[in-house]
């Protein structure tokens, strides 16, 4: 194989509007796969890496990594796909054989997570070129790309018949949200649950609080705009921070009887980590962090709010190993246990992605999807 064309969105520097070109790309190579990208959510990390605020952000790079595609060829020695595959990208590989794997413990497989943390390939190169200059992959995935090349061990083979235009959302945000109530936190019936942030990742945290049957849910955000959405999947209160003249943590406690069960902070910010881990239950109440803060930010609290008995995690996409879980997760969507639809509020073609962008830091949008 040759090396081809595709289309792609390229980050050259931080802070800069993703610049639609055409760009060169390698075929896979050993243990590698080449898909068609179908479409891709953009997720607020996309806009944190672009931002320049990323400890791993390098440039310059293909960003996205909440896509769905088609397998268009295989390199040497994949056995576990083949071409018209359909398939989810990964940016938590799942190989089954290395220690985090075999631990029963963690999804967090390790196998490439080092390369893929520099923009690389498991052996060290890049497989995107423009004029002959290496372009950097992002999170083992770069979706912004029409085509892409990823480690077998990053795919997730789903259902043919799943439509991958909105099964992409279940490649970070919907299965991160869902995943850290179900895997990370084990909300059971009855638990009261304050989800801070409401875009794509807080509203499938309410989505599987729901599904867990939480007895109350309390959505937080100084968006106004997102509690229609958040009520309609299932919140019972919604509550504005900027609104109170005193923090949103005691706020909660006096709402809840000494406050919720299970926190989810997902916007990335610590302050917020501080008054969601504050806002849970002396003795028991746990709060995850899904939120990805800046690099150098650190979180704060006083230890005593430890010492009695509340508790600190955090989770990455949800919990969930790619291979062997999401392909149940695209299973249970396709029987109408959750839905897509009120996440994509916009889609657009490539061309248009910077508007995705700015649509998110404007409030206005939960998901864009990008359809190729
Ligand atoms: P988003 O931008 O769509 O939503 C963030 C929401 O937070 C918005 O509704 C915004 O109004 C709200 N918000 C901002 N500041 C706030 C404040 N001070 N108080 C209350 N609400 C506030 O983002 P998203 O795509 O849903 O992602 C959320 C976070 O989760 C990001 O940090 C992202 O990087 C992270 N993330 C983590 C994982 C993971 O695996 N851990 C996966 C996906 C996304
Ligand atoms: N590169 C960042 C870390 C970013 C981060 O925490 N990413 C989440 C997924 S965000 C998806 O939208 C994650 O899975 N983390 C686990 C991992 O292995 O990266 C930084 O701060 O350096
Ligand atoms: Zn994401
Ligand atoms: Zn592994």
């Amino acid at each position: 194989m040759e090396m081809m064309k595709t289309r792609a969105a390229v980050a050259w520097e931080p802070g800069k509007p993703l610049s639609i070109e055409e760009v060169d790309l390698m075929p896979p190579q050993k243990g590698e796969v080449l898909v068609r990208i179908v479409a891709t959510g953009v997720c607020h990390t996309d806009a944190y890496t672009l931002s320049g605020d990323d400890a791993e952000g390098v440039f310059p790079s293909i960003l996205g990594h909440e896509g769905a595609g088609i397998v268009e060829a295989v390199g040497e020695g994949v056995t576990s796909l083949e071409v018209g595959d359909h398939v989810i990208p990964l940016y938590t590989a799942e190989c089954g054989v290395c220690k985090f794997c075999k631990s029963g413990k963690t999804n967090l497989c390790q196998a490439v997570r080092a390369t893929q943390g520099k923009g690389l390939m498991p052996d060290g190169t890049t497989r995107f070129f423009k004029d002959g200059k290496p372009i950097f992959h992002y999170m083992g995935c770069s979706t912004f790309a029409e085509h892409t090349v990823v480690p077998e061990i990053s795919l997730a083979k789903i259902n043919q018949d799943a439509p991958l235009e909105k099964v992409c959302l279940l490649g970070c945000g919907v299965t991160t949200g869902m995943g850290a109530v179900k895997n990370t936190a084990n909300v059971q019936e009855g638990d009261t649950v304050a989800v801070f942030g409401l875009g794509g990742i807080g509203l499938a945290v309410i989505i599987g609080a729901v599904q867990a049957k939480a007895g109350r849910i309390i959505a937080v955000d100084i968006n106004e705009d997102k509690f229609e959405i958040a009520k309609k999947l299932g919140a019972t209160d919604c509550v504005n921070p900027s609104k109170f003249d005193r923090p949103i943590q005691d706020v909660i406690v006096e709402m809840t009887d000494g406050g919720v069960d299970f926190s989810f902070e997902c916007i990335g910010n610590v302050k917020v980590m501080r008054s969601a881990l504050e806002a849970c239950h002396k003795g028991w109440g746990e709060s995850v962090i899904i939120g990805v803060a800046p690099a150098g930010a650190e979180i704060s609290t006083r230890p005593f709010q430890l010492v009695t008995g509340r508790v600190w995690k955090g989770s990455a996409f949800g919990g969930v190993k790619g291979r062997s879980q999401l392909p149940g997760i695209v299973e249970q969507y396709m029987n109408g246990e959750f839905e897509l639809d009120t996440f994509i509020t916009h889609t657009m073609g490539l061309d248009e992605i910077n508007h995705a962008f700015d649509l998110m830091h404007e409030g206005k949008s939960i998901r864009s999807v990008i359809l190729y």
